[in-house]
């Protein structure tokens, strides 16, 4: 039996972990090292382990190891989870801000803006506090039981200081860009099809049955609406967004508050360039009536709330031709097969090359030496073909072929059964050494500077 004295012992270092926990992931600035922490951990699995009767499902070492709840159980929201009206252009957020001063009688609205985050939306329920279940938007009204995947998430507070009694938190669940790109890397050496951008990895992590394999994805959180709850005064968007940092979740710090419509639109365009170097992906931003008691009186439509609107950037994409395609060498002797194109300006960079993945990503767009296709950027790095323009085709289209035998030591090339990959079936092959000792060579791994590519041939 746990005396009161280990109790109090276990609800401190539950205490201690969860404010290093937000320090490093939300903050992004803690105060002890990774040894210290995992000390600090590994004291309370200990205790949990010799009390299991102290084991709440709040404890910081709960988030992985629940099970799925038996195939996302459906429920029903207090609250619907409404989308939001699009805006392609200035003049159409200029008539938005028109109907708002028409329906609430005034000359002049605060606005509040935020980037508008390319992920999924999510509905936390806390009850006293503690995280209870996570669920996804659904069709807004009926949402999708995924709380063993949430709880894997770090920026998701699993208990709040605090709290009032009842209260759900609103937000998006995103995958940062250096982990979709570091995931898609992982994909297509293991064969399989990579996602088309961050919002689709985001979306298979949370759908998984194993929470593991969520946890393993490096998904985060973005919190900036309140469903239903009891407990709480808040007046303002602004005051919402200062009081879910204080339950410390991670907010979007680019927020903005506006006095007038033409504010709102030059925030919108100063974030049509800048978005490309953030570390998540954006689609465009959200404009909000500032003012709950002015949201409250212009209310919804079935649809979308009639205080808020998204404004939409243009996808950025061109066309360009497939000259060629040609095969690369993996580490553990994969080949992929990227397109050589006929160079065009995209995003910020010439673009040269977009990576093909393997034979099936092939098969599937249809993508033939010579055609003419819409390129894009996944994760605002990685060039990918989204479509392929057949009615620009002449006829003299070659459909590609993986090679019978390895570029580099001509030994044969064989597939798997059942995986996308091409391997080569040489375990010496000076290709896949090369790329080996890359990589071994590379920051990701021993970080040896002064190793690159060209003294790694030069040694070989
Ligand atoms: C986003 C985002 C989405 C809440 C109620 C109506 C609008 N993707 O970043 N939705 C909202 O607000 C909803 N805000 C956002 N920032």
């Amino acid at each position: 039996m746990a005396t009161e004295e280990i109790r109090k012992k276990v609800q401190e270092l539950r205490k201690e972990i969860r404010h290093h926990s937000y320090l490093y992931y939300v903050k992004d600035a803690p105060e002890i090292t990774d040894y210290e922490f995992d000390h600090l951990y590994r004291q309370l699995v200990d205790l949990e382990k010799e009390y299991p009767e102290l084991v709440t499902p709040d404890s910081p070492t709960q988030r992985v190891g629940g099970k799925a709840s038996d195939d996302f159980g459906k429920v029903r929201f207090r609250k619907p989870m409404l989308s939001l009206a699009n805006a392609f252009s200035a003049d159409e957020l200029r008539d938005f801000d028109r109907r708002v001063k028409e329906g609430l009688g005034v000359n002049s609205v605060e606005y509040i803006t935020e980037l508008k985050i390319d992920g999924l939306s999510m509905n936390l329920i806390y009850e006293n506090g503690s995280l209870v279940q996570g669920l996804t938007r659904g069709d807004g009204r009926v949402g999708e039981d995924v709380t063993a995947n949430v709880k894997t998430i770090h920026t998701i507070p699993l208990y709040i200081e605090n709290a009032p009694p009842y209260m759900e938190v609103r937000g998006e669940v995103y995958m940062p860009r250096k982990s979709f790109i570091a995931l898609n890397e992982e994909r297509d050496e293991a064969g399989l099809m990579p996602f088309a951008n961050c919002r689709n990895a985001a979306a298979g992590s949370l759908r998984q049955l194993d929470p593991h394999v969520t946890a393993s994805r490096n998904l985060a959180f973005f919190a900036y609406a309140l469903g239903d709850m009891q407990g709480l005064e808040i007046h303002s968007q602004e005051e919402l967004l200062k009081q879910l940092e204080a339950f410390h979740f991670q907010v979007n710090p680019n927020y903005r508050k506006w006095d007038s419509i033409e504010g709102v639109i030059k925030g919108v365009n100063e974030w049509e360039v800048k978005r490309h170097d953030l570390g998540y992906d954006t689609d465009g931003m959200v404009i909000k009536v500032n003012d709950f008691a002015q949201q409250n009186q212009l209310g919804a439509t079935v649809k979308d709330p009639k205080w808020a609107m998204a404004y939409k950037y243009p996808p950025e994409e061109v066309e360009t031709k497939v000259e060629r395609i040609i095969v690369t060498m993996g580490r553990t002797g994969v080949l992929t097969p990227s397109a050589d194109l006929t160079p065009v300006h995209l995003a910020g960079t010439t673009v040269k090359r977009a990576t093909l993945h393997n034979m099936d990503f092939i098969h599937e767009k249809d993508i033939r030496v010579g055609d003419h296709v819409m390129i894009y950027k996944a994760g605002e790095i990685i060039p990918e073909i989204s479509t392929v323009l057949k009615n620009k085709r002449t006829g003299k289209e070659e459909i590609f072929e993986m090679p019978k035998t390895c570029p580099i030591c001509g030994e044969p090339v064989h597939r798997i059964e059942g995986e996308a990959a091409y391997r080569c079936t040489n375990p010496n092959c000076g290709g896949v050494v090369r790329e080996k000792l890359i990589h071994f060579a590379s920051r990701d791994a021993m970080d040896i500077e002064g190793m690159g590519p060209s003294v790694v041939d030069s040694l070989l």
